[in-house]
């Protein structure tokens, strides 16, 4: 239970968070880490923040932060809409815990001063205009199907700048990509520990699923024989399994899903990180977290860690599905100053930078709101 804001300028927010899996469990991949970077970002800043997710969801370090409450709602899981093609309309489970979830928020919202939603589903985009508490969207991925580009689409015609983007390159996926408001990401960089003397191994990490590439990145080290160390859930077991009976001897180890304390302390090992997207990916946490850790990067050319990536300065980018580019990235990976990989997160992609550019969006569609209702 939240008292009404001490002092005005500060919000009570209600943090909904995505349907396909508990905060904690890597299933719902990089929104994961991305609210709770934001609830820590705008907790510090005097913000009372409670996250609204599915059962069995942990805060780890963040529940020690007093401004943060965290409830868990009970219900079926979401299907990831990742393999969804343009066509596919929008589902909805027999006892959704998606339903359950804005059920709840319906009757807490005049508790809260907004709310903001990070579920990449139809449902919360059509319920923006059913509830008196503005709605702010934070769009996790790219553009994928109709059904949510419509929904998108139309909460942008009712609620202009409610729908936040980490990147220009997702945003352009859309239509309507000019009007989504651009957030970049943001990380306790405090949580990661700059390393200058790596180990002869290489890292690639994510939700291990078809739409990340891992195939390329196994091709890549078998040709050089450079250890690669894998870090992510396995989000669909029979790609992974297809991956290991193809290339058996590969140099690979997998190390499973592990805590951001855990992961950095491995990454940081790492002589670089290969990132190999199908997609556009929408941002590419993954890629903050190596520079954090002043481990270089090699990206294809493609989505967010295109816009990460500084070519040269933070690791290389590679021709898009391009397993001998990828190769000799690799090889290069020394040429890059490990220290300006670091340095380049804390220009850009702090906790305090992502906190202020998330507090003023908020601020905006506030004013907006309240010059509507009048
Ligand atoms: N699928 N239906 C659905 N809803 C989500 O919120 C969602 C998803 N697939 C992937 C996903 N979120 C996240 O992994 C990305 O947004 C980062």
């Amino acid at each position: 239970m939240f008292f009404p804001s001490p002092n005005p300028s500060t919000l009570r927010l209600l943090l909904m968070s995505t349907p396909v899996g508990p905060l904690g469990s890597g299933l719902g991949g990089g929104v994961e880490l991305t609210l709770k970077n934001i609830a820590q970002a705008l907790s510090q800043r005097g913000h009372q923040i409670q996250i609204v997710a599915p059962q069995g969801s942990i805060l780890n370090d963040l529940s020690d932060l007093p401004l943060i409450e965290l409830i868990e709602i009970d219900g079926t899981l979401q299907p990831t809409a990742q393999n969804h093609d343009r066509q596919t309309p929008a589902l909805i489970p027999e006892h959704a815990v998606l339903g359950e979830m804005w059920n709840y928020a319906r009757h807490v919202q005049t508790e809260f001063d907004m709310l903001i939603n990070f579920a990449y589903d139809w449902l919360p985009f059509y319920l923006s205009s059913w509830f008196e508490r503005p709605v702010a969207h934070l769009v996790s991925m790219g553009s994928l199907t109709d059904v949510m580009d419509g929904a998108i689409a139309k909460t942008l015609d009712a609620f202009p700048g409610t729908i936040g983007v980490h990147s220009r390159v997702q945003a352009e996926t859309f239509a309507f990509g000019d009007r989504c408001r651009c957030l970049g990401n943001g990380f306790d960089l405090s949580q990661y520990q700059f390393q200058s003397n790596p180990d002869p191994i290489v890292a690639w990490v994510g939700r291990i699923a078809p739409e990340k590439g891992l195939e390329d990145a196994v091709a890549a080290v078998k040709q050089l024989d450079t250890p690669l160390h894998i870090f992510g859930a396995i989000s669909d077991a029979a790609y992974w399994q297809d991956i290991q009976d193809r290339y058996p001897d590969a140099p690979i180890h997998y190390r499973g899903f592990l805590s951001t304390d855990e992961l950095q302390a491995e990454l940081g090992r790492c002589r670089g990180m290969i990132m190999t997207p199908k997609w556009v990916e929408a941002f590419g946490n993954v890629a903050i977290e190596a520079i954090a850790c002043g481990v270089p990067v090699v990206a294809y050319g493609r989505g967010g860690p295109a816009e990460i990536v500084e070519h040269g300065v933070t690791g290389w980018l590679v021709e898009p599905d391009s397993v001998s580019g990828l190769a000799e990235a690799i090889a290069r990976l020394d040429e890059i100053d490990r220290h300006a990989c670091r340095h380049h997160a804390e220009q850009h992609y702090s906790l305090e930078a992502m906190g202020e550019r998330v507090e003023a969006w908020l601020n905006d569609i506030l004013t907006q709101h309240q010059l509507r209702i009048r």
